[in-house]
């Protein structure tokens, strides 16, 4: 059985529509992805998170950027959020935790993520540009959290070194990407991975 989900989400300032499959089998279920947030460097980083998580993701955003960027990279990030926590549905069968490394030239990151049903996000990403392309360095930590928030994970993302800016939020996100594929994994069995018995209230 895929595990995949599709939400919709429609507010005075987003309209999105967001589906995932986080079951990508090269050859048998092909990865798609498709993103167009009217951020391009958003773009990117969902379509860097995506790719390497081995997901495919569409999603598509209508939002207020005559406004700024705030309400579409937060809502958005939301929206892939909701979809990842209802694809993964109960929970069974999954190894959990999940960390990773990724590099980008110079800079690198780490994530660790537990798929617990207890939200929690920590971040550090020392930026020193106000923003990449069209998108606020300061949505970046907000973006993540509000991913982390939705989808009911606990997420750490860290800097370890870097000073392209445009390099350390990829590296983060790649980071990001791998440590959700490492959790979501399929251990072969139907257990809940936690003593509690339950991971999906
Ligand atoms: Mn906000």
């Amino acid at each position: 059985m895929d595990r995949s989900a599709s939400v919709s989400r429609e507010t005075s300032e987003t309209q999105i529509t967001c589906s995932v499959n986080l079951d990508v089998e090269p050859g048998v279920k092909e990865q798609v992805i498709e993103v167009s947030t009217g951020i391009g460097f958003l773009d990117h980083m969902f379509t860097a998170l995506a790719k390497h998580g081995k997901m495919s993701v569409k999603l598509s955003c209508q939002g207020d950027l005559h406004i700024d960027d705030h309400h579409t990279a937060e809502d958005c990030a939301l929206a892939l959020g909701e979809a990842f926590k209802k694809a993964l549905g109960e929970r069974r069968g999954i190894a959990r935790y999940g960390y990773a490394y990724a590099p980008l030239d110079e800079s690198l990151s780490r994530a660790v993520v537990d798929i617990s049903s207890r939200p929690f996000f920590e971040c550090h990403l020392p930026f020193t540009r106000e923003k990449v392309g069209d998108l606020s360095t300061e949505m970046i930590p907000h973006l993540l959290q509000s991913f982390a928030f939705a989808a009911g994970i606990t997420l750490h993302v860290d800097y370890i070194r870097g000073t392209n800016n445009h390099h350390i939020a990829e590296s983060a996100f790649k980071a990001l990407a791998l440590a959700l594929r490492m959790a979501i994994t399929r251990t072969g069995g139907n257990d809940v991975p936690s003593t509690k018995g339950v991971l999906a209230l």
